[in-house]
């Protein structure tokens, strides 16, 4: 457990150091000790991160640094990856997921479309900077079961709702769940755009969907 604890401080460190060598060697050092690749991402590297973004609000880091640091998280994670994708065979469902227009964040959904695919689903990743008509052609072209939405900015989170209402536009709203994350979103944002539901982090988003195929069945 110290070990555990030692290896998680020491990969968010890297990330708050920005050393991105020190951050893939704290990624296979706690494969290596049996950590969950889950932990080394929500306990290690998310915890660096927000240290990072709190330093970048007080004039500490710049921009420069925000780049950095997202880099130094994916290059972790592509260490991390197939153990995160490690799951179910079978293909549950399907999912078009993306970062909504004007948001390039896409550490976060990146790892939310991982866990999916790891846990059965077929991933649909629209990228970034997603505008509502790409998500109306994803429906239509590639008939999901569930839609999921990502946003990291206060300016962008509205974006959803666009989504939303040109999914009703087009007819398409009630053929799929809508779920949506990111920082500055919230179960009481979700209700009041109409979305189906709110995940804080990715091991919730997994098992909404999941219990939405079930529900299915
Ligand atoms: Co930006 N950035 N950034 N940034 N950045 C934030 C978000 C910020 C909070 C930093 C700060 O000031 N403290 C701030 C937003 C302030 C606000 O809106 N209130 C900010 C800003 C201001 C900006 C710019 C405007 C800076 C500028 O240009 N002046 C700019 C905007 C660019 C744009 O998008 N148009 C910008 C740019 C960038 C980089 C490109 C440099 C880089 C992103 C790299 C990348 O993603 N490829 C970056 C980074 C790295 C950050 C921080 C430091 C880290 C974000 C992150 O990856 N977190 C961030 C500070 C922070 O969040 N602490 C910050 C880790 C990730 C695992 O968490 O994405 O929340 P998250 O995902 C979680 C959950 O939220 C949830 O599950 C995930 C995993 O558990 N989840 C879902 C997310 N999506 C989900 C979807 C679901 C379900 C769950 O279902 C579909």
């Amino acid at each position: 457990m110290e070990r555990e604890k030692m290896i998680l401080e020491k990969l968010k460190e890297a990330i708050v150091n920005l050393d991105i060598n020190g951050v893939k060697e704290a990624c296979r050092e706690a494969i290596d000790a049996g950590i969950p690749a889950y932990k080394c991402v929500s306990e290690g590297m998310a915890k660096g991160l927000d240290i990072v973004g709190e330093k970048y609000e007080k004039g500490e880091y710049f921009l420069a640094d925000l780049v950095v640091a997202g880099e130094a998280m994916k290059e972790g994670m592509k260490v991390l990856e197939p153990y995160l994708r490690a799951g179910e065979a079978e293909a549950l469902g399907r999912v078009v997921i993306g970062t909504v227009r004007g948001d390039m964040h896409d550490i976060g959904k990146n790892i939310v479309a991982t866990m999916l695919s790891g846990a059965g689903f077929k991933v649909i990743d629209l990228g970034v900077d997603v505008p509502p008509e790409r998500f109306v052609e994803a429906v239509r072209k590639h008939r999901p079961h569930i839609v999921g939405m990502s946003a990291l900015l206060t300016t962008t989170m509205m974006e959803m709702e666009k989504v939303i209402r040109a999914l009703e536009d087009a007819g398409l709203r009630s053929r799929v769940k809508v779920i949506i994350g990111g920082a500055p979103v919230s179960m009481d944002y979700a209700e009041k755009i109409g979305a189906d539901a709110y995940a804080r982090d990715a091991v919730e988003g997994v098992s909404i969907c999941k219990s939405w195929i079930s529900e299915e069945r």
